[in-house]
């Protein structure tokens, strides 16, 4: 993910890194790099620019020049103002109190709405919520089986009917909702080629009869500008509540997820992550701004530990990989833990160092397996103290693992290379900004979908009458509309 991008970004920030003195000339010369690898990552061009020019004023603001480290300084206004570029951004999805919350799902056609049901129903259910999902595409046969396939797979009903009008068809989910007791209903609507007036008036006509709480679009990465200007058109349609970027996964440059919000005024709320179903997470742009910056993604990795293991465990590993105390034992416990956790790739781009000791493989797992197979063949004190092994107790370790003594030596300078990166990134404040909100994450603020309390919910208007709900769109179209006026200009 967003390989390229982070590759122009490291060379670009490299080479101020390489500067002695520091001038306001060098650093300009620096961000017209900056400048370039965003171009070359198809940002698009006013992002870039306004980008750049926050960039340098809040650099020269700060007065990073005199700074003692004026290159790392760069580094964390780049990353400050990327955060700032994507977010702020809540993906809480406020439940209403009684009856059914509406969730309306739309988007070109393979962007991955359909996929995308499934797996925003499955987060859902994860978190105790009873979704229904309703195949409200009728423009492609197959769509329906599509989506009662995924429903199989993950045990959750999907309402369908056999008939052309997918109005009629949302409103009867709705109603099917209701009298069976699921709280959130999610509509998968039909999508075309392209952005046209027949599946405008469709969708329009979907989100007036059946008032969503929420629509979001579903947008493809891989389609760099064109998912930026297709949803603009989308937004100016039917005012959407958050954009869900998918095949994040495949996308290496990171033009849409940098731009989209921009120009759109739309936040990004939920990101995809492969095809599988269990891969959405809730969209974090510190998260996003640390992976661009080849930083990794130590509280997304923390978060996504949790789930698989308790919470003291995940507390422990954490605070001994910011310090930098860390050995090949608690390696070898993290690798046994990163594999029940799922898809490996994603994992080892969040884990800081962890790419680049792995290498850009093609079989993850097998290479972690024999990363075990090798560690399992130390001993404890060899574990603890890598630099032991000296020559016949690699051939040792060699020959119990199956591996060559060439190997184990690559293990230990790479463990050791990675072993100093996390300790170098516990001494920056950026760290302390990732612990703050591991705190604010302990305390369960940023568990991102959990439903609201009743005072916020009543606060976010989830349970007002029609006449308010109709006031309040109007406001928040008229705020929209100042905001996207504001983000053209
Ligand atoms: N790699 C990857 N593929 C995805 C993702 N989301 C959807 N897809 C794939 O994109 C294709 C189109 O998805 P589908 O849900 O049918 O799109 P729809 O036409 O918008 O309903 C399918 O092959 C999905 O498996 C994602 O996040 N990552
Ligand atoms: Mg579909």
């Amino acid at each position: 993910m967003f390989e390229s991008l982070t590759q122009g970004l490291s060379n670009a920030l490299g080479k101020l890194r390489g500067t002695t003195k520091f001038t306001e000339a060098n650093m300009h010369e620096g961000m017209r790099e900056v400048r370039r690898a965003l171009l070359s990552a198809d940002v698009s061009l006013e992002v870039v620019n306004s980008f750049i020019q926050r960039v340098e004023q809040t650099a020269l603001g700060r007065d990073v020049l005199k700074s003692v480290r004026p290159s790392e300084q760069i580094v964390q206004v780049v990353y400050e103002e990327l955060v700032n570029l994507m977010g702020p951004v809540n993906p809480a999805i406020p439940l209403k109190r009684s009856g059914p919350t509406v969730l309306m799902l739309c988007g070109l056609q393979g962007s991955g709405k359909t996929t995308t049901s499934g797996k925003l129903a499955k987060l859902l259910a994860s978190q105790g919520q009873h979704p229904l999902l309703v195949a409200a595409d009728l423009q492609r046969p197959a769509a329906i089986e599509q989506l009662k396939t995924i429903g199989a797979q993950l045990g959750i009903p999907v309402y369908s009917e056999a008939i052309t009008d997918p109005v009629k068809v949302c409103l009867n989910g709705i109603k099917e909702a209701e009298k069976t007791k699921r709280n959130i209903v999610i509509l998968d609507t039909a999508g075309r080629l392209h952005v046209d007036d027949a599946l405008m008036k469709e969708l329009e006509a979907i989100d007036r009869r059946c008032n969503p709480q929420q629509c979001f679009l579903v947008a493809d990465s891989l389609t760099g500008q064109d998912a930026v200007n297709s949803s603009r058109a989308f937004n100016d349609a039917l005012e959407l509540d958050g954009i869900i970027l998918t095949k994040l996964d495949g996308d290496s440059r990171g033009g849409a997820a940098l731009s989209i919000k921009e120009v759109t005024g739309v936040p990004i709320k939920f990101v995809g992550m492969g095809e599988k179903l269990d891969a959405l997470e809730p969209f974090r742009p510190e998260g996003m701004a640390s992976r661009i910056l080849g930083m990794g993604d130590v509280l997304g990795l923390v978060q996504k530990a949790q789930q698989t293991i308790n919470e003291e465990d995940a507390k422990k590993a954490q605070e001994k990989m910011e310090k930098g105390k860390f050995d090949l034992s608690d390696f070898y416990t993290q690798l046994q833990r990163v594999k029940q956790m799922g898809s490996l790739r994603g994992i080892i781009e969040q884990m800081p160092g962890m790419s680049q000791m792995l290498g850009d493989q093609d079989d993850p797992e097998g290479e972690f397996n024999r990363i075990e197979a090798m560690i399992s063949s130390m001993t404890p004190a060899e574990r603890a103290k890598p630099e032991l092994i000296e020559h016949s107790r690699r051939r040792r370790i060699a020959r119990g693992s199956g591996t060559e003594p060439h190997e184990i030596n690559k293990l230990i300078k790479q463990f050791e290379q990675m072993r100093s990166l996390i300790k170098g990134m516990a001494n920056q404040s950026m760290m302390d900004r990732l612990k703050t909100m591991m705190g604010l994450q302990r305390s369960g603020a940023l568990n991102g979908m959990a439903p609201l309390n009743t005072k916020e919910r009543s606060k976010r208007g989830a349970n007002i009458s029609a006449e308010d709900r109709r006031k309040a769109r109007k406001a928040e179209k008229q705020r929209k509309k100042s905001n996207r006026k504001r983000n053209r200009k």
